[in-house]
């Protein structure tokens, strides 16, 4: 008689397994259609960074998610003292979205150049010391500019983009982070600024000592402007600071206009040893995601001719 009860149950046992397999199965399925989504969505873009980053920031979700999107804390690797709230998308992006607004490409997601450029402001942030700093297409984070505003004893910064959804973001990222003792910088604001708007321009004419972006320069219908922005937002002893991916022949492009515009270029490929290091690393292991091209940034230090 004892046997009746297992007996009964095997059925049961056996639903429950065909069950819970079914489940694994949905479960794997939603995966893989979520992934190929994901997939799609990034073919779409016009330009897409598969390679994640070179692991210079760390983040943490804060869980607090709001209808704009859920607020994450980026903290640099190196200099874990310096962190920052940013505010990023839901979900997937719409792609018409992406594609029909005035250039989206700062919304997608932030690219190599913009961390690099963020974790070399920390790095030497003794640099910026007394000094006016603007940086130029920032995009939704502007991290740059940030950990600027954050870790050096800086005048004034401005965190600019021409995409007014990006500003938007920025100037909530300022609010929420502009608590007693988060910015060092006596002035951090954010504005909308086109490179090829004269009025954005002029009205912030030799102004800064240093103008910084990265990965702007291959956007081949505002590079011109690009150029004409950074030469004349800097007062006549101030510096470009510019980091990019070759990304074809944009660079170069990039840097035959600024020297016919007057300025003189430094190029570095290797300006900082960890960087240096970890790139030949991705290089050699991870070939398949890793493009030279596209990923590694070079610096370009812009000056005025006297
Ligand atoms: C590839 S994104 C780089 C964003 C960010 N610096 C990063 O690396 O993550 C280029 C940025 O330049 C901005 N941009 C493009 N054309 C512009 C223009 N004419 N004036 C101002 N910003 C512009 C875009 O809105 C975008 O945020
Ligand atoms: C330039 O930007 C200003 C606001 O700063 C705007 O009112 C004006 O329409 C823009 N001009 C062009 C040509 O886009
Ligand atoms: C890229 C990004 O986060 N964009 C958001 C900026 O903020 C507006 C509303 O404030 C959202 O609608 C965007 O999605
Ligand atoms: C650096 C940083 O993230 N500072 C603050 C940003 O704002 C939020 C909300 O006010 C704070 O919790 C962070 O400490």
């Amino acid at each position: 008689m004892p046997d009746l009860p297992v007996q009964l149950n095997k059925p049961v046992f056996v639903l429950y397994l065909k069950v819970l397999f079914l489940m694994f199965n949905l479960f794997f399925i939603s995966k893989v259609l979520k992934k190929k989504h994901l997939k799609d969505v990034h073919l779409q873009q016009v330009s897409v960074r598969r390679f994640a980053s070179f692991n210079l920031f760390s983040v943490d979700d804060q869980n607090t998610e709001e209808e704009t999107g859920t607020w994450v804390r980026y903290k640099s690797v190196f200099y874990p003292e310096y962190s920052v709230s940013l505010r990023f998308h839901d979900g997937l992006l719409n792609v018409k979205d992406v594609l029909t607004s005035f250039d989206n490409t700062g919304n997608v997601c932030l690219w190599p150049a913009e961390e690099v450029l963020a974790y070399y402001c920390l790095k030497h942030n003794e640099i910026f010391r007394d000094l006016a700093v603007c940086e130029l297409g920032g995009g939704m984070t502007c991290l740059a500019g940030l950990m600027v505003a954050i870790s050096a004893d800086v005048k004034e910064v401005l965190l600019t983009d021409g995409n007014e959804k990006a500003i938007k973001n920025v100037s909530d990222i300022i609010a929420r982070n502009q608590t007693a003792g988060i910015f060092k910088a006596q002035k951090v604001s954010s504005c909308i600024l086109r490179w090829d708007n004269e009025t954005d321009v002029s009205q912030l004419e030799g102004h800064f000592d240093i103008v910084m972006c990265a990965d702007c320069l291959f956007l081949d219908q505002y590079r011109a402007s690009l150029v004409d922005a950074i030469k004349r937002l800097l007062q006549p002893s101030g510096k470009g600071m510019v980091f990019a991916p070759l990304r074809g022949n944009t660079l170069n492009q990039f840097c035959n206009l600024a020297e016919k515009a007057g300025f003189s270029i430094q190029r570095h490929e290797n300006y900082d040893e960890h960087i240096s290091n970890f790139h030949s690393k991705l290089k050699n292991e991870e070939k398949d995601t890793y493009d030279e091209n596209l990923h590694y940034p070079l610096l370009l230090v812009l000056t005025k001719h006297k």
